[in-house]
């Protein structure tokens, strides 16, 4: 049930963000990064996607990577992604923010985003940061720079590596400077992200999160939406124009 406050919000914003995670994706069955089916539990992927990894192991980072890839390029935006297309046709000024770098978002339609942790369908060079356009060659098990001869690597922000400060500023602007923010389907664990609903909060927005499980954000947000976004974005959608009907 929603409360007065957050309806007369709904009704009455223009300048809306939301920062997604790994699970509004999981209902098109990508697998999230914790929990039960988590990417994460196995610690491998922990390991894996660092920069570390990259040069100690090359034939297993590809291998993890090509892996998630395949299993991406298989899966379709789910009705939560689209319910976002919806935000950005309803609000003047709405602004998503993804940890998630499986493309979902940009397929689905929405335009005004920022993928802070980068999309996994972009390749740069490890030694030159060249960008690739070009297919990866599955023959080779670590493709290679054509300019360079360096080893690529897909454009995705990896533990211990710093995000491109143009997205970072983007995504702090649109966290400081919004009237709702929703923190949706992340388990707010991964800095610098975490840090937004705060920022968010800090500047007066109101902060609701959405996620079938508590999360570090949920004793802080001003109201918590329980449950599936496959489910909960779509009704949210139905809700607000009513509202502004
Ligand atoms: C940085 C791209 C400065 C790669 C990702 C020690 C050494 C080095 C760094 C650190 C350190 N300690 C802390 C750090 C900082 C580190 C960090 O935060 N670590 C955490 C784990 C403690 N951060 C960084 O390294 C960042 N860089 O800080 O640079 C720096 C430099 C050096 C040293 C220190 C600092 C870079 C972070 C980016 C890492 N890259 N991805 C790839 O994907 O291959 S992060 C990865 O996690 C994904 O992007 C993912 O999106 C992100 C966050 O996870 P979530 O999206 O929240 O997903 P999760 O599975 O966790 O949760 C899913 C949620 O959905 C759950 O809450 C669940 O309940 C909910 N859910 C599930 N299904 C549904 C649902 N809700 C609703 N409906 C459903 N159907
Ligand atoms: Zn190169």
């Amino acid at each position: 049930m929603l409360t007065q406050k957050l309806l007369s919000r709904l009704k009455n914003a223009s300048a809306v963000t939301a920062l997604t995670g790994a699970g509004i994706s999981a209902e098109s069955g990508v697998p999230t990064f914790r929990g039960k089916d988590g990417l994460w539990d196995n610690k491998k992927v922990e390991e894996l996607a660092t920069p570390q990894a990259l040069r100690n192991n090359p034939e297993l980072f590809w291998k993890f990577y090509r892996w998630r890839k395949k299993l991406i390029n298989e899966v379709k935006p789910n009705l939560g992604h689209y319910s976002l297309v919806d935000f950005e046709r309803i609000y003047d000024d709405f602004f998503l923010v993804t940890q998630n770098v499986d493309n979902l978002h940009r397929e689905a339609g929405n335009k005004n985003i920022v993928e802070l942790h980068g999309n996994i369908f972009n390749t740069k060079c490890a030694d030159c940061d060249k960008s690739h356009t070009e297919p990866i060659s599955e023959s080779t098990q670590i493709p290679i720079c054509n300019f360079c001869g360096g080893p690529l690597r897909p454009d995705v922000v990896l533990f211990g590596e710093n995000l491109q400060e143009k997205n970072l500023r983007a995504a702090q602007e649109a966290a400081a400077g919004c009237e709702i923010f929703f923190s949706i389907a992340t388990s707010s664990l991964v800095e610098p992200a975490a840090s937004l609903p705060f920022l968010a909060k800090a500047n007066g927005s109101y902060v609701v999160e959405i996620n079938s499980e508590e999360t570090p954000l949920s004793q802080h947000a001003d109201e918590c939406l329980r449950g599936a976004t496959g489910k909960l974005l779509p009704a949210l959608v139905i809700i607000i124009e009513k509202l502004q009907s």
